[in-house]
């Protein structure tokens, strides 16, 4: 499966937004990663409606958005999900998450169940119908700048395994947290194909996005 790179738009600090935008843009990024937190699901708020709204007007990379809110089926209509791209609900938000990831596919755009570090990826066994991908938090969510979750790497193994073995081969893998030059190589390794690059890569000191973009593209090619 191809890798893709989604960077982490709350990484993005507002006055090299443009400059990052840019450099995404030149550099062939598949997607833009928005984390929306609303304060109660986990204990960070960041990006919202509006800013979805108005990056929509400086860029055409289609948006991979990453709901870590309650009750996300009541919302999703609120994000304006496109044909294209994706939207992720995590399974502990909700007991609606069928609901949820079928208002996702309603709208046109791409379903993908997130799962925190501590939940087994079987959970998702009866909705592999109603995704195309899931997405395996390798930090728990809310923060960016975090340490990698070393018992994630087996999980990702393991649920590649699974959807592969149950006929479920399109379904792609998201990793999202930590997702440095070495330790998405281990994710590539163990199965992943959609890479969420924060503060860790193409976000790092002392490169410019389009050589964070490079070197991560390069640390993912198989
Ligand atoms: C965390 C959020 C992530 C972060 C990303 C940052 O709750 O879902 O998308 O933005 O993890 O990357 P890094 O390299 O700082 O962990
Ligand atoms: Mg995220």
């Amino acid at each position: 499966m191809t890798a893709k790179l989604s960077p982490s738009m709350m990484c993005a600090g507002i006055g090299a937004l443009t400059d990052a935008l840019q450099g995404f843009q030149a550099a062939g990024a598949e997607y833009l990663h928005i984390d929306v937190m609303d304060g109660v699901f986990v204990p960070n708020y960041t990006l919202g409606t509006d800013y979805i709204r108005q990056l929509r007007a400086l860029t055409a990379i289609p948006l991979d958005i990453h709901l870590m809110i309650e009750r996300p089926e009541d919302k999703v209509a609120w994000f304006d999900p496109r044909p294209g791209e994706y939207v992720s609900v995590h399974t502990e938000s909700t007991p609606h998450v069928h609901r949820a990831l079928s208002r996702i596919r309603e709208a046109g755009a791409k379903p993908m169940a997130a799962l925190n570090p501590a939940t087994p990826y079987k959970i998702i066994e009866h909705l592999l119908d109603d995704i195309d991908a899931v997405l395996i938090m390798t930090v728990n969510p809310g923060y960016a700048g975090q340490a990698l979750i070393e018992a994630t790497l087996p999980k990702i193994r393991g649920l590649r395994d699974w959807l592969d073995a149950s006929g479920y081969q399109h379904v792609e893998i998201e990793v999202d947290g930590n997702v440095s030059f070495e330790n998405a190589k281990r994710m590539r390794a163990a199965g992943a194909n959609l890479f969420v690059a924060g503060s860790s890569s193409v976000f790092a000191h002392g490169l410019t996005v389009r050589e964070g973009m490079e070197r991560l593209r390069k640390a993912v090619a198989l």
